[in-house]
């Protein structure tokens, strides 16, 4: 799974990615300081098991902190996009073209207001966000687009003529955008369109059909970026009446935040509604007025800085990610190698316990024979859908079983 950090250029996409990541991405206060694609590892964070199961953990491929296992997850961060960018205008096509596997987005957007439409610095609170959502989607929209009408007339003549269906056609033409056949068919099947003249399917009818694509398989929410600045607050206020899955964030205090607790600075886990200062005597004035004012205007309004919270809801709640905990034994919670509770998985929702083996090891899926759940004991079969924080046991007779 890949979550995709989008939006037009200069409203802190960069910033949110590194404050996730902790990787060193060049950031700037003007337009297109990104050009070739950020991949990195954030973290998804959630309540770990082993304070409910009694035992104490010896995490392997993720981290436990203060009763929380963080998971890795991937996100990418890439150039800004422009009004135009779908034709070839600002960097073109080829930030579309970084974002074709993501499989969420998080949109960042600068609540601010202080920066125009093609990311140029204007006074605060002067422009508004509101069309910045629109544009970013339209633009997305019309790439789509254009994937889909490259000689539709032709394409879907011939397809008439051998009696092909219109389904496999879309879904191929798709697929490199992580789009799949059931996702076409569920498209297609709520717009009802007659699938068998598609020849004869307007513009309108083939955008209509984009937008339903791109809100199904590319599902998005809002990072209301630059929360700090005083003139956010009444257009976080909008961005949320809107309906819309609004995230007030402030990347630039994460970011602050996170490098001070690596060098010890601040006891602060990411997603945590404060911090403490640990070192005061070893800050230097600024700061210490720079986490003085990340407290005042960050913490203590929002309650956080929202990035954690906003990786984590684009894996919970857009993806209905679960984790789930593989263990060799079921009693003791532990791999083979005495390690209890050692790795931490982030399937997509509905995975099942054959999904899990698959994600392990193709050997244990190879073999399976059924799973057992550690907290039940039961037996489960290789359907059997799994739930969030679920523990584990593959029973396979390949090797690794
Ligand atoms: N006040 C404030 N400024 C921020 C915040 N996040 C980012 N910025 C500033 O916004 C400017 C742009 O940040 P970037 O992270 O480079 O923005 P971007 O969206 O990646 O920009 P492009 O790569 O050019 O599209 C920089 O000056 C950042 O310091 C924030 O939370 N608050
Ligand atoms: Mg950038």
């Amino acid at each position: 799974m890949l979550v995709g950090v989008v939006g037009k250029p200069n409203v802190g996409k960069s910033t949110f990615f590194a404050a996730a990541t902790l990787k060193d991405v060049p950031i700037a206060d003007y337009p297109f300081t990104t050009i070739k694609a950020n991949v990195g590892i954030a973290h998804i964070v959630t309540e770990c098991v082993h304070g409910e199961m009694g035992v104490k953990d010896t995490p392997r491929n993720s981290i436990c902190v203060n009763g929380k296992r963080l998971i890795p997850v991937k996100i990418v961060d890439v150039a800004g996009l422009v009004e135009g960018a779908s034709a070839g205008k600002g960097l073109g096509n080829q930030f579309l073209d970084d974002l074709r596997q993501a499989d969420a987005l998080i949109q960042v957007v600068d609540a601010s207001g202080s920066t125009d439409l093609e990311g140029r610095k204007v006074p605060a609170g002067t422009h508004d966000p509101l069309r910045d959502i629109e544009m970013v989607e339209h633009e997305f929209d019309l790439w789509m687009f254009g994937i889909l009408k490259r000689d539709w007339e032709k394409a879907t003549r011939s397809l008439e003529q051998a009696g092909g269906k219109i389904v496999e056609h879309l879904a191929e033409r798709l697929s490199g955008l992580s789009v799949t056949f059931a996702d076409v068919e569920q498209v297609l099947l709520r717009l009802r369109f007659r699938t068998e003249k598609p020849s004869q399917w307007t513009d309108d009818q083939i955008m209509q059909l984009v937008v339903e694509t791109r809100k199904l398989t590319k599902p998005s929410l809002l990072a209301a970026n630059k929360a700090d600045l005083p003139t956010s607050p009444p257009n976080i206020r909008r961005l949320k009446d809107t309906g819309r899955e609004v995230i007030p964030c402030a990347s630039e205090a994460e970011l602050l935040l996170r490098r001070a607790a690596e060098h010890g600075l601040v006891g602060y886990t990411p997603g945590d509604p404060k911090f403490s200062v640990r070192e005061e005597q070893k800050l230097s004035a600024p700061q210490a007025n720079a986490l003085r004012l990340v407290d005042e205007r960050v913490m203590k309004v929002f309650g956080g800085t929202g990035v954690q919270d906003a990786v984590n809801r684009a894996f919970f709640d857009l993806l209905k990610a679960i984790v789930v905990f593989p263990v060799e034994d079921e009693t003791k919670l532990t791999d083979r190698e005495g390690r209890v509770l050692p790795d931490a998985f982030v399937l997509k929702g509905g995975a099942t316990a054959l999904d899990l083996a698959r994600t392990v090891h193709s050997e244990l899926a190879e073999g399976f024979l059924y799973a057992v759940d550690a907290r039940t004991g039961m037996r489960l079969a290789a359907d059997h859908v799994l739930k969030n924080r679920d523990i584990v046991k593959i029973v396979s007779s390949g090797k690794r079983g």
